[in-house]
């Protein structure tokens, strides 16, 4: 059944990421949702060209994760996470320690993606401090890096609208990214590119690695526009990172899981990190959870060096970390994960989503396609001044046709279903098409 919103009292609710003003005069209302489609307000069909935003690859209303969900908040709704626990958090952290690449295997959890980075950056300061080396404690992240919204996160972030609001940071560097207009329309992962790691060499050279506590990085970069690695950067950081004894934490958020085709970015670049971040789609967007896995030999420093056994070995962890109910979601969709090889669906599927979008490159406004694994973007030209408007308006037009696409920055991005048909993928582009033809 439709909602009735057009009574619905719009002042109090400030939206999160939102032109908030722009919204009232023209709100768009999400009310139901049905496998890769939402219903809006007018009881329309709206192909869901992001899975939400990033988070639903096994599609939307999966019966079996709303059942897992209920039958939880009916016999433990919470437990407190704080010196008890249940046992379902136990039997989630095996089981997703078991879709880590080889030696990542203790698992910290939380409620998101940011609270994930800041967790992941507080143990990489942490675990130096408890190695006898407290002077390595400064966190580099990269231009157009994309890691949460705490203060850790815009700290190492590198998206200038998301930090120059909130004054001082933590002390950070940024490696350049890695957007190179010689890249433009490159299917998959560039060629070009790969020294731009060697930046980290300048950062160790100008600091010293006494000093350096961890790199992160998204294996993929996702909001800033899915821009994938050139051939060789990751192993170019991994070992710069291996030859100066500096963490490195791949944040996973949305490379985890499935996006690339393979169960994680890691496993996709073949680049083991020390850290590795997930959220979103660990629950398949139905309950906030994230979880920061780590190396056994970074958890079992803190165990050695955590004093009599009674002590906790880290100050750290929120009141709904592990929470049961996000654990029974999480236990469910990766049921779905392993039962539909959700991962290996996107193996098969990225070529035609591959074709697909470099279909539209001789679009108008279209400047730049990339993608990779289910993860693509389009940057538009902009009109002059005003580089964020363009994707709005095409975004509009979408909307108006039957699409919910994802925009930010200059760029228009897309992220589908790991499950969807190639029909609706196919159907996802020809609606961009009409819309970037008549924007
Ligand atoms: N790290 C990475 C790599 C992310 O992509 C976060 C951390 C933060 O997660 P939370 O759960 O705190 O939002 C993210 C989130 C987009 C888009 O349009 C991307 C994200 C969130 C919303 C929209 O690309 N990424
Ligand atoms: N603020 C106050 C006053 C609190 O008591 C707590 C938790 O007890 C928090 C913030 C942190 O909340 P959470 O553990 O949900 O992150």
């Amino acid at each position: 059944m439709p909602l009735a919103v057009d009574d619905l009292n719009l002042d109090n609710y400030w939206m999160p990421f939102t032109g908030n003003r722009e919204f009232r005069q023209n709100p768009r209302f999400i009310t139901g949702a049905e496998g890769v489609r939402f219903i809006d307000a007018d009881g329309r069909k709206v192909l869901d060209g992001l899975s939400g935003l990033w988070c639903c690859g096994a599609g939307h209303n999966r019966l079996e994760i709303a059942e897992a969900v209920a039958k939880q908040a009916r016999s433990l709704d919470y437990a407190p996470a704080f010196q008890f626990a249940h046992p379902q958090a136990f039997v989630l952290a095996s089981k997703l320690s078991a879709l880590m690449p080889e030696g990542l295997n203790r698992v910290f959890f939380t409620n998101s993606g940011s609270e994930t980075v800041d967790t992941a950056l507080k143990i990489a300061r942490a675990y130096w401090r408890q190695r006898g080396q407290p002077g390595k404690s400064r966190l580099i992240g990269r231009a157009k890096g994309y890691h949460g919204v705490n203060f850790g996160g815009i700290s190492v972030g590198g998206i200038a609208p998301n930090r120059k609001l909130f004054g001082a940071t933590l002390e950070t560097d940024h490696l350049a990214h890695t957007l190179l207009p010689e890249n433009r329309f490159c299917r998959g992962q560039p060629e070009r590119g790969a020294e731009l790691a060697d930046e980290l060499e300048e950062l160790v050279a100008l600091h010293d690695a006494s000093n350096i506590a961890a790199v992160i990085v998204e294996p993929f970069a996702g909001s800033a526009g899915v821009i994938p690695p050139p051939k060789g950067y990751l192993q170019r950081l991994r070992a710069i990172c291996d030859r100066h004894d500096i963490l490195l934490i791949f944040d996973e958020v949305i490379t985890g899981l499935g996006r690339c085709g393979a169960p994680t970015g890691a496993h996709f670049f073949g680049v083991v990190p020390d850290i590795a971040n997930f959220a979103k789609q660990l629950t398949n967007g139905v309950i906030p959870m994230g979880a920061v896995v780590v190396k056994q030999e970074i958890y079992d420093t803190f165990m050695a060096q955590g004093g009599p056994d009674y002590m906790v070995e880290f100050p750290h962890g929120y009141t709904y970390s592990g929470h049961p109910v996000a654990c029974a979601a999480a236990l469910a969709a990766l049921k779905i994960f392993d039962d539909e090889k959700l991962d290996e669906q996107v193996a098969a599927k990225a070529g035609l989503f591959e074709d697909c979008i470099h279909g539209l490159a001789n679009h108008p406004y279209v400047q730049d396609v990339r993608n990779l694994g289910f993860a693509g973007a389009l940057t538009l030209e902009a009109y002059p001044g005003e580089p964020a408007r363009r994707p709005y308006e095409v975004a509009m037009a979408c909307w108006a046709r039957g699409l919910y696409v994802r925009y930010g920055g200059d760029t228009l991005q897309f992220g589908p279903a790991f499950v969807m048909e190639t029909t609706d993928i196919a159907e996802i582009f020809n609606i961009v098409g009409d819309a970037l033809k008549a924007a």
